[in-house]
């Protein structure tokens, strides 16, 4: 008998996986939760009623002389645990149809509140629909200025290959929180803002106006190159660790040629992404010795 109802209720948790996102958005998929609701792509749950991921307007929370501001416009998602005292973990699900996609690149807007450093705290990308997570990027309250916003670009082919995983149908990116208070009078919690799924290929590009782009040496030990074939465009530059963590970035470049100095990180895996006037025109894989 026992046997019986353990299978029982594997199967009802199974159904309840398939539950939780109703809707895989195609890209590109913006939102600046300036409608005041989240659409059928979100999923949301905490580890406790008490946990609260909900839409907020810019005016509705102040405390001690400090009024949380949306990045854009006047909403923004937080997450926060009210009345507090024990620790919850709030999750927010976004999910996405990217089956056959290359070059998707996530971009979002972060603040935190007070919020402590948590392990837990950051992005975290499931292929199967929210069956198994990896964390890619962590959120690492304490590197931050209370109610500052921040901007992250994450590579997800880069982030796909370090960590094994696929554009499919039902991929999921989560952002998490794990904290024990809330945010006015509490004085703890995550606020996100102008969430950004796209595609990076630029269709229109003609040939004539095409960058190529050799990167040397590689592997290295200290310096890399990276030689552009055109010298009248603003380039940028953004590189990552193998977790996703942005660890330098340039903007306003207009010589055609960049030189980075990798001498001061730990040898591994690295990214660069390459923009021109803004737009990603080249994503590198660096072996830094
Ligand atoms: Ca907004
Ligand atoms: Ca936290
Ligand atoms: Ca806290």
């Amino acid at each position: 008998m026992k046997k019986i109802y353990l299978l029982a209720i594997s199967i009802i948790s199974f159904q309840a996986i398939n539950a939780q996102i109703t809707n895989y958005a195609t890209i590109p998929y913006a939102t600046g939760f300036e409608s005041g609701t989240l659409d059928n792509n979100w999923y949301t749950t905490s580890s406790s009623q008490d946990g609260r991921i909900q839409i907020w307007n810019s005016t509705s929370l102040i405390w001690s002389g400090d009024t949380a501001k949306a990045h854009t416009d006047s909403l923004w998602l937080g997450m926060d645990n009210s009345p507090g005292g024990s620790y919850v973990t709030n999750e927010a699900w976004i999910g996405l149809d990217l089956l056959g996609e290359t070059q998707v690149r996530f971009t979002f807007w972060w603040a935190e509140w007070n919020d402590e450093t948590e392990p837990q705290d950051g992005i975290y990308i499931s292929d199967d629909g929210g069956t198994s997570f990896t964390k890619v990027l962590d959120l690492n309250g304490a590197s931050y200025t209370d109610l500052q916003w921040y901007y992250f670009d994450l590579n997800l082919d880069s982030l796909n290959t370090v960590h094994g995983l696929n554009f499919t149908a039902t991929y999921v990116i989560k952002l998490q929180q794990y904290d024990n208070y809330y945010f006015a009078g509490g004085n703890d919690g995550f606020l996100f803002d102008d969430i950004n799924v796209e595609s990076t290929i630029v269709s229109n590009i003609s040939e004539q106006d095409e960058v190529k782009v050799k990167v040397f040496p590689n592997p290295t030990a200290d310096f890399v190159n990276i030689s552009l074939s055109k010298s009248n465009n603003n380039y940028s530059y953004q590189l990552y660790s193998i977790d996703g963590q942005l660890i330098e970035e340039n903007n306003s470049i207009n010589e055609n040629s960049i030189k980075l100095n990798l001498s001061d990180y730990n040898a591994g895996v690295y990214f660069v992404n390459l923009y021109s006037n803004g737009e990603m025109i080249h994503s590198h894989k660096l072996f830094k010795q």
